[in-house]
Order: C-alpha cells, then structure tokens, then sequence
C-alpha cells in the first residue's frame, strides 16, 4: 500500500501516542513527550514511590511521590550510575550528575551540578510529592542524558541540602533510591 506524504505525520503522532501508554493527553493535539520513570525504593529494598519524567523543549520535567520518609527537607539529586543497592547503603549510584569540583549546589557560583536539584519536603504523614525542572539534563541524546549507557538513579537523602556545603550540601546519608528507566 502506498501512503501518502500528508498521512505520514498522523500516523507517525499516532504511534508516539501508542508507544506513551498512560501518558497524559494533550487537548490540542500535541504528541507525547520522550518519557523516563522511576520506581523509588527504600534502605529496606521497599518500594515508597515513583517518579516521571518527561522531555522539554530545555529540559526535563520531572514529578516524584514517596510515602514512609522522615518528615521536613530532604536533599534529593540525580546520580550518575543506574545502580541501587540497598545493601550499599545506596552508594552504588554513584555522584551526582555533572560532578564539578567544588560545585554542588544551586546557589554555589561555581556549580551547579547538572543533577543538583531542589529539596523534596516531605509532610508529617510521611509524604513528599514535588514536580521540578531541570535544563541540564536530558532523556534524549546530549550532555548529561538521563538514559545514556551506564543510567542514572534519582536519591534522597536524609537531611536537607543546604545548596552550596561541598560535596552534596550536608544532606547527609542516603535513604532512598531509584532506577530511571525508559518508559515504555
Ligand atoms: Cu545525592
């Protein structure tokens, strides 16, 4: 069967359509962004939540829920190695996205790290929920791709992040940890 020129673009809308699953519709028509997920898991290997991701003209926007941390402010960054651990304490993903020397943190003039992002407040019924973007990363090809060969891992940590002590702002030991994968 020949296909027209002008059908192409539909079809090709359609399948992007097909291939996001549950992804959210867009009203007018938009096709779905590049997509990543994560299932958010604790120093126990239990699963406390997930997170999206989702590809931006320049950037990635991300949304992340977690239940069962410790209520206030956490630390919360992107790591450069698609590992979590338990039994390592989470140390298996690595640094943060991006590693400068001495540049950690979004207020530091030398940083900041492209996996540096803001706290995840968490409630007193143990619930953190935050959306966020980040213009240093990517889920397509590029600097800091999110999805490239060794992966990445979103981690929280246990104390706030103050965004400017070195190497990660204070925040402490690693209480959470997840796997950014494709979404499908
Ligand atoms: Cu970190």
């Amino acid at each position: 069967m020949r296909v027209s020129a002008a059908a192409v673009p539909s079809l090709a809308a359609a399948a992007l359509m097909l291939a996001a699953g549950a992804a959210p519709a867009f009203a007018d028509g938009h096709a779905a962004p590049v997509q990543a997920q994560a299932t958010i898991i604790n120093l126990q290997g239990e699963e406390i939540g997930t997170a999206s991701l989702r590809q931006g003209p320049t950037g990635v926007l991300l949304h992340i829920r977690v239940s069962g941390l410790t209520p206030g402010a956490h630390g919360f960054h992107l790591h450069s190695h698609g590992a979590c651990d338990p039994e390592e304490g989470f140390t298996t993903a690595k640094g943060h996205i991006g590693l400068i020397e001495g540049g950690h943190g979004l207020l530091n003039p030398d940083g900041p790290e492209a996996g540096d992002l803001p706290n995840l407040f968490v409630g007193a019924d143990g619930i953190g929920e935050m959306e966020a973007f980040n213009t240093l990363v990517s889920l397509v090809e590029g600097p800091h791709n999110l999805l490239d060969e060794d992966g990445s891992t979103f981690v929280i940590h246990e104390n706030p992040d103050d965004h400017m002590s070195q190497p990660i702002g204070g925040s402490g030991p690693r209480v959470a940890c997840g796997l950014i994968e494709a979404a499908q």
